[in-house]
C-alpha cells in the first residue's frame, strides 16, 4: 500500500508539472484529493492491515495529501500569475492615441444672431427681459394702441385660442408689461426677443412663425436722435464700421412719429443692385417714439416720460449676414444647412 501510495503520489505530481491551465489544476485536484479520489478509496481498505502496518500507511497518506496539495497551491499560484500577464498583455491600450472625435452639437443660427444683437446692446447699457408666448388681447393689441377695430387685428394675421386668448404676433406684450413693472418710474431700457406668430402662408420671406426682437427706452428727455444714436452704434457694431443708416418716415399704432430704418447696401456700395432693389438702401427695422396712450396704459406719465420703440425681424438680419436666400432653411433643420453656422 505504501508503493501504491507513492506511485498515486508520482502520477498525480506529473499531471500538475504538466498543467497548463487552472482548469486542468483543478482537475487534477478533484480526481486525486477528491471524496471519490483513489487516495480515500486507498485509506477505506486500511481495516484489513495489521497494527503494526496501519500507522504507517495513515502518516504515508497523510503526508501525499499534504505535499500534493501544496504542489497543486504552488502550481496555481505560478498558472495565475502566468494568466494576469496574459491579460495585461492583451488589453494593453495605448495612451498616446488621439481620442476619436465626439460630433459636437452647434447654436442654432437663430439663436447666435439673437445672442450677437443681445451682446451689442447689453454694451449700450439695455437688460434682456422675457415674457409668454401666449398673450391676452389687452398686453398684444390693446395696451399698444391697437383698439377693436384695428386692421392689423384682423383673424387673418392672428391665431386666436378663445375670444381672449392669443399667439403674440409681436413682443410688444413683453415690453408694456414690463412698463407696468416700472409703476412709473424711469428709466426702461430693454430688448425683448422672443418667437412670434403671424398667419400668414409660410414662403421664401414669410414664415407664421418667427423670431423678433424688440426694444424700449423711456425716461425723462428722451427724443428722436437718442434713437439714431442707438442705431448708429448697433448697426455698425452688426453690419460692419462702413455700413451708413437713413431713417424713412413711416407709421405704426403704437409709435408717433414713426420711422423705417435703412442701412446702406454692402453689395454694391450705394451704386444700386438686386440686394437693395436699385436704391443703395436695405430696410432693417420698424422704429418711432412711443406712442403716448402707449405710455399712458404702461402707467408713464406722458407729459414727463418719453420714449423710443423699435422691433426688427431676427430672420431678416441673419438672412441679410450670412447671404441666406429663403426662410424657410431655419425651421427645416437641414443639418448641412445647420452645420455652417457652427462655432467653436
Ligand atoms: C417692425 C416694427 C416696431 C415697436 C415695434 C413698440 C413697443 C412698445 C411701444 C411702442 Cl411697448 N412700440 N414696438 C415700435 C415700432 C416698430 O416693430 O417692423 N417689426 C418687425
Amino acid at each position: 500500500m505504501l508503493e501504491r501510495l507513492q506511485e498515486l503520489y508520482d502520477e498525480a505530481a506529473k499531471k500538475v508539472d504538466d498543467a497548463v491551465t487552472l482548469q486542468q489544476l483543478n482537475d487534477v485536484r478533484v480526481a486525486y484529493l477528491g471524496k471519490k479520489g483513489p487516495i480515500t478509496e486507498l485509506m477505506k481498505g486500511m481495516g484489513s492491515l495489521s497494527a503494526d502496518e496501519r500507522p504507517k500507511v495513515g502518516q504515508k497518506a497523510n503526508e501525499v495529501r499534504e505535499s500534493l496539495t501544496k504542489k497543486i497551491e504552488e502550481k496555481e499560484a505560478v498558472l495565475e500569475k502566468e494568466e494576469l500577464n496574459k491579460k495585461l498583455k492583451n488589453e494593453r491600450i495605448d495612451v498616446t492615441l488621439p481620442g476619436r472625435p465626439v460630433p459636437k452639437g452647434a447654436r442654432h443660427p437663430l439663436t447666435s444672431v439673437v445672442e450677437t444683437i443681445e451682446d451689442v446692446f447689453i454694451g449700450m447699457g439695455f437688460t434682456v427681459a422675457e415674457g409668454p408666448e401666449v398673450e391676452t388681447d389687452y398686453y398684444n393689441f390693446e395696451s399698444l394702441n391697437l383698439p377693436k377695430h384695428h386692421p392689423a387685428r384682423d383673424m387673418q394675421d392672428t391665431f386666436f385660442i378663445t375670444s381672449d386668448l392669443l399667439l403674440r404676433t409681436q413682443t410688444s406684450p413683453v415690453q408694456t408689461r414690463s412698463m407696468e413693472k416700472h409703476r412709473g418710474q424711469g428709466p426702461v431700457k430693454i430688448i425683448c426677443p422672443g418667437k412670434v406668430y403671424r398667419r400668414d402662408e409660410d414662403d421664401a420671406t414669410h414664415s407664421h412663425q418667427f423670431m423678433q426682437i424688440e426694444g424700449l427706452v423711456v425716461d425723462e428727455g428722451i427724443r428722436m436722435s437718442d434713437l439714431k444714436g442707438i442705431f448708429a452704434t448697433f448697426v455698425k457694431q452688426y453690419f460692419g464700421e462702413d455700413r451708413d443708416i437713413r431713417l424713412r418716415p413711416s407709421f405704426f399704432p403704437f409709435t408717433e412719429p414713426s420711422a423705417e430704418l435703412d442701412i446702406s447696401c454692402a453689395m454694391c456700395k450705394g451704386e444700386g443692385c438686386r440686394t437693395c432693389k436699385h436704391t443703395g438702401w436695405i430696410e432693417v427695422l420698424g422704429a418711432g417714439m412711443v406712442h403716448p396712450n402707449v405710455l399712458e396704459m404702461g402707467g408713464f406719465d406722458p407729459e414727463k416720460y418719453t420714449g423710443f420703440a423699435f422691433g426688427m425681424g431676427v430672420e431678416r438680419f441673419a438672412m441679410l449676414k450670412y447671404g441666406i436666400d429663403d426662410i424657410r432653411h431655419f425651421y427645416t433643420n437641414d443639418a448641412r444647412f445647420l452645420r455652417q453656422f457652427a462655432r467653436e
